[in-house]
């Protein structure tokens, strides 16, 4: 079929081209110039062929082969939960700031000492349109802290509070970052310019996931890019390449024999999600899952994944995310005529998955291992008509990371925990336009939720720990009603767990709506302060300060909105629809090592 053409390739390229012929793919070669003309193009050619066939498990010809399954699979309406019948399954939902919340964050922070860090961002966050990397967003704009920031200042702050008191230096936790063609150069940029943030270079490890071949129709024949003739299409097979990178990567083995023993997968933009990780990994650990998946109350059809427990004829059993537009026809398939309804608590009794996942490692390599680090994988053809034999545009492979349960048998322990959603999730996915379009009562997830999020989560513990806030004012921000309460933000070495903040917040404590009050540094306790205003405190160099009866008034950070649309703001700021305005702050900065008392101090 090659012709006079198998004279310029080598043997293993020839393999390559044989595998193609076997799987179908003969429509490849027709028309290949003869030999002399454009054979750079062909050897560029199986020079993707062959990057293709390695990063697949199992190589391309098993890609082709799954492929013609899941397609014709989705051409026969098969649905892949088919035979099971959905029911609810049973996980820990937990109470902010209780006993039992206390005791899993206290076990699940020491925890963090033998847990490895996987951050998933390879995705493009199309729906978002901003127009640098997500984990460089700053997550509030108080501080500017971003992302990426942000995650690396926790796990450096669990690690830090992990060694304290300790002789000998902890080793380093790790911290995986799964980027792709579309964040792979600025998600390096951003670590060097800054340092890796204080991480040491070998702590953080960038794996990239690569782009999947695409089919133009049923029988998986792959398809070429419209404008190169000797460049196979491709694009994303989802965040699920999140196993296949690490398992490829060796890193699971060699975080074995360090003693890692959890590995923590999260997402890109979420400013809560360390708020939730101490109690979840302590229910992990106390519970000794090999999977538990964190989740929130989600509103019925909401449009995240709702774990439920999916049980089959012969009693085999699984506790696995249903996609959200799979979970109700599922449901009302399967004898519950109104499909996925609010409960008596006005949530769906499926609580919704935010994709951050607890996994042990020993049971995750052994996995792993027998699947060669691949998943379920889907495929969702946009068909031409009814007749579903021809597509609108190419298609390929998906996989979610979700879905690494799918693969498990019945005896591994697969648990969930539920947190609230103001102090877990609040992610940043839609553009502006989108989130004002947002139905009353949904959430936004927008840059402005995303950031009036933290400083609402910030104030609410803050309560909990007896701190008097006032109350929240709305407004409306870029076409979106959001709660305002005082931004209040602090540092991960501040406080990590709700018994950190309790014990760095004593007597009466007041702070109005219009303050801002952010807090660094690991010794400083707040007993009987009064703000009105802005109030900065760094401690740094081993201070120990102890604010005792202060009294704060100035002007404050007045927020003012900003029209997205007004192009002479930058992006970042008009994405979020306001900026602070500095109209008067007191900051206040420890350098030296020592305890210092401020105390009855009016400024
Ligand atoms: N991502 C990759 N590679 C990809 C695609 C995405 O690394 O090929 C990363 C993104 O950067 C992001 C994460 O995966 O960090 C999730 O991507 P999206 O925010 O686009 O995720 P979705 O909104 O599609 O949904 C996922 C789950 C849902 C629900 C939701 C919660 O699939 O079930 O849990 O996150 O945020």
């Amino acid at each position: 079929f090659l012709g006079p053409n198998l004279s310029i390739l080598s043997s293993f390229q020839i393999k390559l081209a044989r595998m193609l012929m076997e799987e179908g793919q003969a429509h490849l070669f027709t028309n290949w110039p003869l030999p002399g003309d454009k054979d750079f193009d062909k050897l560029r050619f199986f020079d993707q062929v062959a990057k293709l066939d390695s990063n697949y498990p199992g190589g391309l010809a098993a890609y082709i082969r799954n492929a013609r399954k899941l397609l014709a699979d989705s051409k026969a309406g098969k649905n892949p939960f088919t035979g099971y019948v959905p029911s609810v399954p049973n996980g820990e939902k937990l109470i902010y700031g209780d006993e039992k919340f206390m005791q899993y964050e206290e076990a699940g922070a020491k925890e963090a000492q033998h847990s490895a860090f996987v951050l998933v961002a390879g995705g493009l966050g199309e729906r978002l349109g901003y127009s640098g990397i997500k984990v460089a967003l700053p997550s509030e704009t108080t501080t500017e802290t971003s992302y990426l920031q942000l995650y690396i200042n926790t796990i450096l702050a669990l690690q830090a509070a992990n060694s304290k008191g300790r002789s000998t230096r902890l080793r380093p936790i790790p911290l995986v970052i799964m980027t792709s063609d579309d964040t792979h150069r600025h998600t390096v940029e951003l670590l060097d310019n800054n340092k890796n943030f204080g991480m040491l270079p070998d702590q953080i490890v960038l794996l990239k996931q690569e782009k999947v071949a695409c089919l133009s129709d049923n029988d998986a024949s792959i398809a070429m890019d419209p404008s190169d003739s000797f460049l196979i299409q491709t694009k994303p097979h989802g965040h699920g390449d999140v196993h296949n990178v690490l398992f490829s990567s060796g890193l699971l083995s060699r975080w074995q024999e360090v003693g890692v023993k959890w590995v923590l997968f999260f997402q890109d933009t979420n400013g809560l999600l360390f708020k939730g990780i101490p109690a979840s990994l302590g229910v992990s650990a106390l519970k000794d899952l090999d999977v538990n998946s964190l989740a929130v109350n989600r509103k019925a059809k909401e449009a995240i994944g709702g774990i439920a427990r999916l049980t089959q004829d012969n009693g085999s059993e699984m506790v696995i995310n249903v996609e959200y537009n799979q979970l109700d026809p599922l449901l009302r398939a399967t004898g519950h005529a109104e499909g996925d309804v609010n409960d008596e608590t006005g949530f769906s009794p499926f609580p919704g998955n935010i994709n951050q996942l607890v996994l042990k490692l020993s049971s995750y390599t052994e996995e792993l291992s027998k699947t060669n680090g691949a998943i379920v994988e889907f495929v969702n053809p946009k068909y031409k008509d009814a007749s579903k034999t021809s597509f609108k545009s190419s298609t390929r492979l998906e996989c979610m990371m979700q879905d690494y349960p799918r693969t498990l048998n019945s005896s591994a322990k697969v648990g969930f925990t539920v947190l609230d959603t103001w102090l877990a999730y609040a992610p940043v996915k839609n553009n502006p336009e989108d989130a004002a379009k947002v139905p009353r009562g949904n959430p936004l997830h927008s840059a402005t939720s995303g950031e009036m999020a933290i400083y609402r989560a910030n104030c609410m513990i803050l309560q909990k720990a007896g701190v008097n806030i006032e109350g929240p004012k709305i407004e409306i921000y870029n076409g979106q009603e959001t709660e305002v309460w005082p931004r209040v933000v602090w540092s991960p070495k501040w406080a990590l767990t709700f018994c950190d903040v309790k014990r760095k917040v004593k007597g009466l404590c007041q702070i109005s709506q219009k303050s801002t009050l952010v807090l660094d540094g690991d010794n400083v306790t707040l007993e009987n302060l009064v703000l009105d205003g802005a109030l900065f405190i760094r401690a740094t160099g081993g201070s120990q300060v102890n604010i005792k009866s202060m009294r704060v008034f100035n002007d404050g950070w007045k927020i003012t909105p900003v029209d997205f649309a007004d192009k002479s703001y930058r992006e970042e700021i008009r994405m979020r629809g306001f900026e602070f305005q500095r109209l008067g702050q007191q900051t206040l900065f420890f350098d030296q090592p020592g305890e210092c008392c401020v105390s009855n101090v009016s400024m």
